[in-house]
């Protein structure tokens, strides 16, 4: 998943035109929206699709022989389809529709673990990963009697691969869950290596794609790992649905994640059987029009091309180290530019990072402030806390000369 330099280049000021969020003054000033880490803003071909389903042929999916009830679901898994080209799956039966990557990383924690680990067995994770794939795994190991460790960081926050090694003879490692790009600090992180590490101990091997799917190509067949999860709506998506691949050999062999309707073949007093895939781990009406409208995400940033925004993305982070670095004061963390997506984390000398974000906004300026779920990184940084800024397609390099206003006066109150 390294960066490829790509020559195409995007107009960012003409993709904002598609952002209707982006038509308003908020406090008096135009947004200068600079946290799409968190969440990204949604294009109107996206807003569209949404109306239009709920318009047209809205219905619920799995169950309806009336051909409203048809149409909602050959929409839902058309959509299906569409996720599974975009990151390359063998097979729509590898793509299972869940509310966020929180819970798509939840499913493969409780879904494989608790049928899989016991003591003598080792979780593998890392001091870079967001709550989300860091507590899931340390809360199933606790309960099947696993142990539980993280690969370190370096002070500049990349992974400690040297440690590896040894980590690997702390039992016999079943799982290594891994984060391909670091949410507080945009580090890229070499999960090939991490993959191939997993499968030679017999581990599986599952990522964290919420930071990575919005922004860079993702190959599930060419990674070669078992499981990758992601949100919808850290890529122009709406809220309320996300995706997580599995390797079908092992989807096929776990325990439903959630039970009830939807995913059962036969049901009686005595006994009851599971549906097929990927049905058996969607319990329960799904996100339909969710994921129907992430398929139109999915068609609006192929139309731009990933490897375009990528190196947009790349391009304003380049931007922001240098006008950043010479702020006084300013302690920037993370890796150096070329191991970095469009995230840079910083702390002002003397000033609390939430003092810092609010007297951004107002400024108009939108970044994220705290530990951004990720206390062990903190931890290992020695700090409480960062300020943040993030990039997707429709930045400007406008946002980062009003972030960098926003600082000299942020400085100036506190002096
Ligand atoms: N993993 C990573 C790497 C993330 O960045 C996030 C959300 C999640 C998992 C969880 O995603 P969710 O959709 O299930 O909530 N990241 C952030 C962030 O950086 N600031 O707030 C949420």
């Amino acid at each position: 998943m390294a960066l490829k330099q790509s020559t195409a280049r995007i107009d960012a000021a003409r993709i904002r035109a598609d952002f209707p969020i982006f038509d308003q003054l908020v406090g008096g000033k135009p947004l200068a929206f600079l946290d799409s880490a968190v969440s990204a803003h949604k294009p109107r071909f996206v807003l569209e699709a949404l109306e239009e389903f709920y318009e047209h042929s809205y219905g619920n999916v799995g169950r309806g022989v009336y051909a409203l009830a048809e149409r909602a679901n050959a929409a839902y898994e058309q959509a299906r389809e569409k996720v599974r080209e975009f990151v390359n799956a063998r097979s729509p039966r590898e793509v299972v529709f869940t509310r966020n990557t929180t819970e798509g990383i939840n499913l493969v924690a409780y879904a494989w673990g608790l049928d899989n680990l016991g003591p003598g067995d080792v979780v593998l994770t890392t001091e870079l990963e967001h709550h989300s794939n860091f507590v899931p795994w340390q809360e199933v190991a606790r309960r099947t009697g696993a142990t539980f460790k993280a690969i370190p960081v370096t002070a500049e926050g990349e992974l400690e691969l040297e440690a590896l090694d040894e980590l690997g003879r702390a039992g016999n490692v079943k799982v290594v869950a891994v984060t391909a790009v670091s949410n507080s600090l945009g580090t890229i992180v070499p999960v090939e290596r991490l993959i191939r590490f997993a499968h030679e101990h017999g581990a599986i091997a599952v990522i964290d794609a919420a930071q990575a799917a919005p922004h860079r190509v993702i190959d599930v067949q060419a990674l070669d790992c078992d499981f990758l999860a992601f949100s919808g709506h850290k890529m122009c998506g709406p809220s309320g649905v996300g995706v997580l691949y599995g390797r079908s050999e092992l989807l096929e062999r776990m325990s439903p994640f959630q039970t009830g309707g939807g995913m059962i073949r036969r049901v009686s007093v005595e006994k009851t059987t599971w549906a097929g895939l990927p049905h058996k781990f969607e319990a329960g009406t799904p996100p339909v029009a969710e994921a129907v409208a992430l398929g139109a995400a999915i068609d609006y940033l192929g139309g731009i091309g990933l490897e375009a925004i990528a190196a947009h993305e790349h391009e304003l982070t380049a931007y922001t180290l240098e006008q950043l670095g010479e702020q006084p004061g300013l302690t920037l963390y993370g890796p150096p530019l070329e191991r970095r997506a469009g995230i840079v984390s910083f702390n002002l000398e003397g000033i609390h990072p939430h003092d810092v974000a609010q007297i951004l906004d107002a400024e108009g300026v939108c970044v994220r402030a705290g530990h951004h779920c990720n206390q062990p990184l903190m931890r290992r940084l020695g700090v409480a806390a960062t300020t943040r800024a993030s990039f997707y397609l429709y930045s400007l390099p406008e946002e980062v000369d009003r972030l960098v206003v926003g600082l000299e006066r942020a400085r100036k109150v506190f002096a």
